[in-house]
């Protein structure tokens, strides 16, 4: 099916939907999210991104601050109700579907995180998520080349430039200079700091070369999600539930998801991709209260 969206993504390696939410919906989300930034911070969630480490697994000293909340979805965290509602609300499952050119029944749960304003002004280094620096161009290519099995997105509820990314670099290995770049390189040729306002969502590929550059001084609160193809990818799934999410996936209770998403009940879809996240991420059917359990 021809798609805007996936073209659009394709050609740059990220895509814009502008104002995908309302007011109210934007306002909602962002008293939740303030509540959980607040238990983060305060040594009070155990899940957190904490500075200075870049990639998980993270530690849960926050003396050095933090720079996201993991697992909002999880059944002990306040407003998993709300951040659940907003992780299969029709808008995210209309995209992911047109830019995965699938149906709503062949998604499965992935990761919902929150990314935060740093108490000190923190970056990230130039990566790719799935692929390391050190690989060849030839197998950097080769794995750029790989079908697109998952969607990841950004969700913003504050005006958000912290993404930086290099557009088109998700199609082609990284040129030298990129390669012996400094890592915290803060001029890379063709950078683009990809320009969300309150409400904006933007989906990008995630092995596009970017990285995170956060002022203390900007508030955040931007939602992070991904959701990825059944059967697909099985790796990826294992992945996810080693991640911690395995440990509490069981235990949510979907049935007050409100409304419809692609023309059926959102709850019901969302155990739906729960059990598809469980059964992709074990090798044989399990119920949930056996390996994952806490
Ligand atoms: O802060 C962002 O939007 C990007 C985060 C990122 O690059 C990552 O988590 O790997």
């Amino acid at each position: 099916m021809p798609s805007d969206l996936r073209d659009h993504l394709e050609r740059d390696g990220f895509v814009r939907i502008p104002s995908a939410l309302s007011q109210d919906e934007i306002d909602a989300l962002r008293t939740a999210c303030q509540d959980v930034a607040h238990l983060g911070r305060a040594g009070k969630w155990p899940f957190v991104r904490t500075l200075p480490k870049q990639f998980p697994p993270w530690n849960s000293d926050v003396s050095n601050g933090i720079w996201g909340v993991q697992h909002l979805m999880h059944p002990d965290l306040p407003h998993h109700d709300t951040f659940a509602a907003s992780y299969f609300a029709p808008y995210i499952i209309a995209a992911v579907t047109d830019l995965l050119q699938c149906c709503a029944n062949d998604l499965v749960l992935e990761l919902y995180n929150l990314l935060v304003r740093p108490d000190v002004d923190f970056a990230l280094r130039w990566h790719r998520d799935d692929i390391g620096p050190e690989v060849s161009a030839q197998e950097e290519l080769d794995r750029l080349r790989e079908p697109m099995l998952h969607a990841q997105w950004n969700l913003a509820l504050y005006p958000d430039e912290s993404l930086i990314v290099v557009p088109g670099s998700h199609l082609r290995a990284r040129t030298e200079e990129e390669r012996c770049a400094d890592p915290f390189e803060d001029e890379m040729p063709g950078q683009k700091a990809v320009k969300m306002n309150p409400g904006d969502i933007i989906f990008y590929n995630n092995n596009i070369l970017h990285r995170g550059v956060y002022r203390s001084s900007a508030e955040r609160m931007t939602l992070h999600g991904s959701m990825g193809i059944a059967g697909a990818d099985p790796a990826r799934a294992r992945n996810v539930l080693q991640h911690g999410v395995g440990t509490w996936v069981g235990r949510c209770d979907f049935s007050g998801i409100q409304g419809e998403a692609d023309g059926q009940q959102a709850s019901a879809l969302a155990d739906d991709m729960r059990n598809r996240l469980v059964v992709m991420g074990s090798d044989q059917v399990l119920s949930f209260s056996q390996p994952f359990d806490e």
